[in-house]
């Protein structure tokens, strides 16, 4: 839920409504075409599949700015380069990754504490002094365009004076559930092989985005920007593909983007964001780019790694610069159980959560033999925040010892829902399906 008052009127942006993936999509490319950048959906496919994309395009990444040098970026613990302890009841370790165990959210409430919520980190957790840090944004899409040396500076005490809110949101990694593309459809997919644990709940407060690029001086002319993180470079099989960074619509940044300071009611904690992230409702993890120090604001398309060679869906079925960018999650529920989880042969109820990035989660059922017979699950948080989970419940009564296999889907008041197979795509990312879940009654 949005608090306080809200004056920031989100308008249509000069390209129609970018936060559909379709429109997103129609309106780049013909902007791409007239913006006399030549940039053809061939000639990204090459950019991207090359090397230099970001010096090709004339982007962020091309040059390095003196400013990066603020930023005292370096790796800590040095196994993972997360800095918050990683306990194995907690986490799965994914390399410099780290996922939630979901018997972890028995007995939670709406959120997930920051002692369990998920990492998702391409390089080491940079440690930032706030004292120094200093959001600059720059750019042809704000009045005067200041260049990347004379930037629009706030610093962070300048963020915490103004006008604070407060959101509930999910931010779930794109490839959450990846490991199933193998294990439950045998298909190879490239990535992390995430189970369900890639997403999280918190109670994020900060600044809107809109306040800060309109005090910045955004023109009606913007049209993308491109925030970056202090993170190092991120090397992709030896390839320097310089900082994480993706393009987001002005339409999308202006709507209900946070610029978050705090997680949870407490300043966010370095594997988080520290001192300022941003929080991208809905849509793809990665548009949350966290550790944010600067933001370029464009009055034509950008372009990054991050929204050309990743987050689109490639393989076959896709034209061969892959779908348009992803912009918004899917329906996906999770069992608070582990994985394998041994079960009593007694009457007892399963707990879970379903959450989407499209609608409000209205329904969730429950199949406790592979998926022939569904029973509706009791939701326990119809009314909760819609950009949140609902938990819900389900008695069951084990028909016998032995392997089991529990699923759960949910279905959003859009109407979309988990099917029992989810679409292949190479990299992995969108995993819908519902999700065979062993455990075995004894
Ligand atoms: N600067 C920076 N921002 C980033 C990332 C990163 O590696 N560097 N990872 C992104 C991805 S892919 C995801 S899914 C989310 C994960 O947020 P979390 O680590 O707080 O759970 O952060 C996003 N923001
Ligand atoms: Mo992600």
């Amino acid at each position: 839920m949005r608090t306080g008052d809200t004056p920031h009127h989100p308008r249509p942006g000069p390209g129609g409504d970018l936060t559909d993936e379709a429109t997103y999509e129609r309106v780049r490319t013909a902007q791409a075409a007239s913006s006399g950048h030549a940039l053809s959906r061939r000639g990204m496919l090459r950019l991207s599949a090359g090397a230099g994309l970001g010096a090709a395009l004339g982007t962020a990444a091309a040059s390095r700015p003196a400013f990066a040098a603020t930023a005292t970026a370096t790796a800590t613990a040095p196994a993972t380069g997360i800095v918050k302890p990683l306990p194995p009841e907690l986490f799965i370790p994914q390399g410099t990754n780290a996922e939630m165990r979901w018997e972890a959210m028995r007995g939670q409430g709406l959120l997930t504490p920051v002692d369990r919520f998920f990492v998702r980190n391409h390089v080491a957790t940079p440690r930032i002094d706030a004292r120094t840090w200093r959001l600059k944004l720059w750019g042809t899409g704000l009045r005067g365009a200041p260049p990347e040396s004379r930037p629009v500076e706030f610093s962070y005490e300048d963020l915490l004076g103004m006008r604070a809110e407060t959101i509930t949101s999910f931010i779930e990694c794109t490839g959450n559930g990846r490991g199933f593309y193998a294990s439950q459809q045998g298909q190879e997919v490239s990535g992390t092989p995430w189970r369900l644990g890639a997403v999280g709940v918190a109670r994020w407060r900060g600044v809107p985005l809109a306040a800060v690029l309109e005090r910045a001086g955004v023109t009606p002319e913007a049209v993308d920007i491109l925030p970056r993180g202090l993170d190092a470079d991120f090397v992709d099989k030896g390839e320097n593909l310089g900082r994480v960074r993706r393009p987001l619509p002005v339409a999308k940044a202006l709507k209900d983007v946070l610029l978050a300071y705090e997680m949870n009611g407490a300043p966010l904690p370095p594997d988080h964001g520290f001192p300022v992230r941003l929080v991208v409702p809905s849509w793809v993890g990665v548009a949350s780019i966290k550790w944010v120090g600067d933001i370029q604001v464009a009055d034509e398309p950008l372009f990054s790694p991050w929204n050309t060679r990743y987050y689109r869906l490639f393989g076959p079925g896709y034209p061969p610069e892959g779908s348009a960018p992803l912009t918004r999650m899917n329906v996906k529920s999770a069992f608070e159980l582990p994985w394998d989880a041994p079960l009593p042969a007694r009457p007892q109820v399963l707990h879970g959560r379903s959450w989407s990035g499209t609608g409000r989660v209205r329904k969730v059922e429950v199949s406790a033999d592979g998926g022939r017979t569904w029973r509706h699950a009791r939701l326990r948080d119809r009314h909760a925040d819609a950009r949140g989970w609902v938990r819900w419940e389900f008695p069951w009564r084990p028909d016998g010892p032995g392997r089991h296999e529990l699923l759960a889907r949910a279905t959003d008041d859009t109407g979309a829902s988990q099917p029992s197979t989810a679409p292949y795509n190479t990299l992995g990312y969108l995993f819908g399906a519902a999700v065979r879940h062993p455990v075995t009654v004894s």
